[in-house]
């Protein structure tokens, strides 16, 4: 059996030195605020008899596409609380917007997976980025922490690099509101089976993957700046509304692939299959991928592999041998070098290429990972170290067993059809505080990760 502790330890001391190095880091495309409300039970039943019960109740057996009605809203975030699941919808109706920024929220938080990394990567580990921010608000200035995070400003044509703070942009807030619940959360005859979340996005710029002039325009000049790339927010694309940014998407790649800058795709739950298409035809374009296993099967859904698709829904823990297979397909379809899995329990990663530093990456997220479900957010690189003493998830040695069957892997490494697969057990927070951003810390501490322990 492999000696997982003693990997752990080496590779959070190892990101410690290396991850600083890194000398900058390009974040495209969404930024958003997160307004978190713990739901409550009286309440919810008060605005659910209010709404119209019948109403309600039929949107919690199907969601709506987009929400444009109070029984559409309180109806999806049951749709949620019933199977345990996070769902994310667009609130198109100005009024849901009023009724929900008056039922409030409870704390206010930076969101979006560019938002999210920018402060983790420049804010925690130093690292300078340049990020994206469709709308910059006070607000939104607000929610972003000292360090090195930049955005582009235009002055008299010329390009400056400012902090979002400094910015002194006077524009709209883009708010999600997120109506989070605990395991066993109670409503009406219904009980949550695990803790999560429903999603209503007001915002018009991130929902359509709205690029700034000031990003468009000056994009080369941009792209010098920085060493590695990481690209999200495509999944609230719909047909409607995907032609136009993923034209940018495609140019954007161009010159990042010309520069010879990797670039990471953060594949987010994408409800549109023509977008998810789309998505998979640029695929080749990225350096890596990372996504979990509702994302992976969703994949295979549009590249024709059904049985797969189902077998990666299956199981729990998730079958990794399913998932080996899903991701050879996806390789091998797409050109992609690099497949960061990540589940409840265990993350995969497929790569062209070799090496420990691969494995020890996933290691160091995962650390990550557990930090900040412990902390709720993570505020120095060193403060790693703490979720060493979280324990590693006992579920994964049957993973970990039968990879070593199937592949002959060892230490949490195999050779599998040319391609290497690396391997590890993660280690699971109890009780963790939220689970809104978890996705993109391991993500991108991943992806930063193993870029700067071969600089
Ligand atoms: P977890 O709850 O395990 O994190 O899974 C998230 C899943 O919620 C997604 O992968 C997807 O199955 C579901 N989901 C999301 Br997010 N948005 C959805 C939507 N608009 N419609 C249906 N399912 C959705
Ligand atoms: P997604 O929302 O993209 O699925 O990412 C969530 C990831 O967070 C999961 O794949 C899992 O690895 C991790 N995670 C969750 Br959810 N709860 C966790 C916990 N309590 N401790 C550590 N990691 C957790
Ligand atoms: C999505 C949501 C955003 C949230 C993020 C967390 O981008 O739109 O509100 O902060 O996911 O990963």
């Amino acid at each position: 059996m492999t000696e997982w502790e003693g990997l752990y330890k080496g590779a959070i001391e190892r990101a410690i030195k290396s991850v600083p190095k890194v000398k900058g880091v390009l974040l495209g495309y969404n930024t958003n605020i997160d307004a978190i409300k713990y739901l409550e039970r009286k309440d919810l039943e008060e605005r659910i008899e209010k709404a119209g019960r019948d109403e309600v109740l039929k949107y919690s057996e199907e969601l709506p596409e987009k929400i444009t009605s109070v029984p559409q809203l309180l109806g999806s975030i049951l749709w949620s609380i019933r199977r345990g699941k996070a769902a994310e919808l667009f609130v198109e109706s100005c009024p849901v917007r009023f009724y929900m920024k008056r039922w409030g929220w409870n704390e206010l938080r930076m969101g979006g997976q560019v938002g999210i990394m920018a402060n983790l990567l420049g804010g925690v580990y130093g690292v300078p980025v340049i990020a994206h921010v469709p709308q910059l608000s006070r607000l939104q200035a607000s929610l972003f922490l000292d360090g090195p995070i930049y955005v582009p400003k235009v002055e008299n044509g010329k390009l400056k690099l400012v902090h979002p703070k400094e910015f002194q942009g006077d524009e709209e807030s883009c708010i999600h509101f997120i109506y989070e619940f605990p395991r066993g959360f109670k409503v009406l005859e219904f009980e949550a089976p695990r803790e999560n979340r429903f999603i209503g996005a007001a915002d018009d710029y991130n929902t359509t993957v709205f690029i700034r002039d000031e990003f468009r325009e000056n994009f080369d000049e941009i792209v010098k700046k920085v060493q590695l790339a990481i690209i999200s927010g495509l999944q609230a694309l719909t047909e409607e509304t995907y032609k136009e940014p993923m034209e940018i998407l495609r140019q954007h790649l161009e010159v990042l692939n010309d520069y010879n800058i990797p670039v990471h795709l953060e594949f987010a739950f994408t409800p549109d299959e023509k977008v998810r298409k789309e998505i998979l035809s640029v695929l080749g374009k990225f350096y890596s991928v990372g996504l979990n296993e509702v994302e992976l099967s969703s994949i295979m859904e549009v590249m024709g592999e059904k049985e797969l698709a189902e077998k990666l829904l299956a199981h729990d823990p998730v079958d990794p041998i399913a998932v080996t297979q899903a991701m050879l397909k996806l390789a091998k379809e797409t050109g992609v070098k690099r497949i960061h899995f990540h589940t409840y329990g265990y993350y995969l990663a497929l790569t062209e290429y070799r090496g420990e530093h691969v494995r020890d990456a996933l290691l160091f997220a995962a650390l990550a990972a557990a930090a900040k479900a412990m902390k709720g957010n993570i505020t120095s690189l060193e403060e790693i170290r703490d979720a060493l003493s979280v324990p590693i998830n006992e579920k994964a040695r049957m993973v970990e067993e039968a990879l070593a069957k199937e592949y002959s892997m060892n230490n949490g490494i195999a050779e599998v059809e040319g391609y290497q697969l690396a391997f590890i057990p993660t280690k699971i927070v109890e009780k963790p505080k939220s689970t809104v951003g978890i996705g993109d810390t391991i993500s991108g501490s991943a992806f930063v990760g193993e870029f700067s322990f071969v600089l």
